[in-house]
């Protein structure tokens, strides 16, 4: 079973990040990305998708052309755990600088 993460130790997790905000109405987080086009937009995704498979962990996300929005959460505890965090990480990673 995941652990949920709560209190200060889910504020601590959070603030650790870059860019990522409480999602409205839910205990998830979330980041827009642009990038300079479909393609650049594309292989994102394909990192952060082969990643996720290789983690057993999942993020939803929309595309349209070049921006990219991901929510980040953990249905096994209904909130956010460690899993989120370290995915939030290797995305942010996996994001070229703008
Ligand atoms: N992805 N975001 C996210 N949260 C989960 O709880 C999760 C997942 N991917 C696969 C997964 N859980 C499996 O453990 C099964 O629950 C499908």
């Amino acid at each position: 079973m995941v652990e949920k993460l709560q209190g200060e130790a889910r504020q601590a997790a959070v603030d650790g990040l870059r860019g990522w905000i409480e999602v409205d109405g839910r205990d998830a987080i979330g980041k827009s990305f642009r990038f300079a086009n479909f393609n650049e937009a594309f292989a994102f995704m394909t990192r952060v998708a082969l990643k996720a498979e290789k983690m057993n962990h999942h993020p939803e996300w929309f595309n349209v052309y070049s921006r990219v929005e991901i929510t980040l959460s953990t249905h096994d505890c209904g909130g956010l755990s460690e899993r989120d965090i370290d995915l939030a990480r290797f995305i942010d990673k996996a994001a070229p600088p703008p």
